[in-house]
């Protein structure tokens, strides 16, 4: 019988790679794992628990003259970049949805990015994903995987395209999502609906759990998602986490990319003008940074706005919003292609 993987209670074996090849596209491997049940950041305790976090401050607020990614603004892009997703196949015989896991940091707009891009497709704000408001603890606690669905002529028309939520990444001991649970999330252990609990990580176990799980139960592509605004004052220990993160899910073969959110709270010229998000050099500055903490390349880092206030789509947030979907269906189309070869 498949048990899965092992556990005991002081430590937790994290699941075998399940034969899959490794990724070349990712940089060096972090630091070696040792983690605990206990949560994602393992049993020390943040390096900064005892000293408040170091506000993040941008060296400068001024524009560039010319957009650093030169970005097209108009309703033929957003409705090109609309069609682009809906006729979204993903490239296997066997596969017919693509899914998409969001990792990160409780409250950095996870769900936030689910409910606005069914918003787009549904032509109107919606909150699909429940969202919470900024707080210590996870505001999503179970599994959902959302299918993006299309409206007007293709009324409810699922797209290829599933969004799985979890639980956040919390910063202290025992909160939030923890190693174990978001790597048998990404080998297809977990079922949907899963209630996390660091107390009970997925195991054999669990009610629903799927023991030999099918490309289709798979995860084939994890997006980051970090907090432009806070970027700076993380703590320390999420770099290191991430990283760890980064290394066992490289190891799966999954490729990888990341979301810098709340970018209207980063630079006020992008909040009344989202067209300014590639001129604004804090923005530029969170993306550096958002790359140091995840030991990322900036080139798989994309700006977001999340539909948060609004009652009304804005074209320009659309465009952002669905360039940010465009990126990440490129790499799920290289976990397939890795996949064949
Ligand atoms: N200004 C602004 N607020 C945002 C943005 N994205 C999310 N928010 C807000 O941030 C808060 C947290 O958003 P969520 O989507 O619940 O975050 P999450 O990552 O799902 O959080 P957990 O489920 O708690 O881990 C909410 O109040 C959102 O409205 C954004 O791009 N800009
Ligand atoms: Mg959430």
């Amino acid at each position: 019988m498949n048990r899965g993987f092992s556990l005991s209670s002081s430590s937790f074996a994290i699941p075998a790679a399940d034969n899959v090849t490794s990724s070349s596209v990712f940089g060096s491997a972090a630091s070696a794992f040792q983690a605990s049940s206990s949560g994602i950041n393992g049993a020390s305790k943040p390096e900064n628990e005892t000293a408040p976090p170091p506000q993040f401050t941008f060296e400068a607020s001024s524009l560039l003259e010319n957009e650093w990614r030169s970005t097209e603004w108009s309703e033929e892009v957003r409705e090109a970049l609309v069609k682009t997703v809906r006729s979204f196949k993903p490239p296997s015989e066997t596969v017919t949805e693509a899914r998409v896991l969001l990792l990160g940091p409780v409250g950095a707009g996870k769900s936030s990015f689910i409910s606005s891009v069914q918003s787009v497709f549904s032509g109107r704000v919606l909150n699909r994903a429940m969202v919470g408001s900024s707080s210590s603890t996870s505001f999503t606690k179970k599994l959902r995987s959302y299918t993006i669905r299309g409206a007007g002529e293709d009324t409810d028309e699922p797209t290829a395209l599933v969004l799985c939520d979890v639980m956040g990444v919390g910063e202290g001991e025992g909160t939030g999502l923890t190693l174990h649970d978001a790597l048998s999330v990404i080998k297809g252990h977990a079922p949907e609906g899963h209630q996390f609990s660091p107390e009970q990580p997925i195991g054999a176990e669990t009610v629903g759990f799927i023991r030999t799980p099918s490309t289709n139960d798979k995860v084939h592509c994890v997006v980051f998602v970090i907090d432009g605004s806070k970027v700076g004052s993380y703590a320390k220990s999420f770099g290191a986490t991430f990283q760890q993160l980064r290394e066992h899910i490289s190891n799966l073969g999954v490729h990888q990319v990341a979301l810098l959110t709340h970018v209207d709270q980063v630079c006020n010229a992008t909040r009344s003008d989202i067209t300014q998000v590639y001129k604004s050099r804090a923005i530029q500055q969170a993306m550096e940074k958002a790359g140091q903490l995840l030991g990322m390349a900036t080139s798989y880092i994309v700006p977001v706005k999340n539909y948060c206030s609004e009652l009304d789509l804005d074209e320009n947030t659309d465009v952002l919003l669905l360039k940010a979907v465009d990126h990440i269906l490129q790499y799920v189309n290289l976990f397939f292609q890795d996949d064949s070869d």
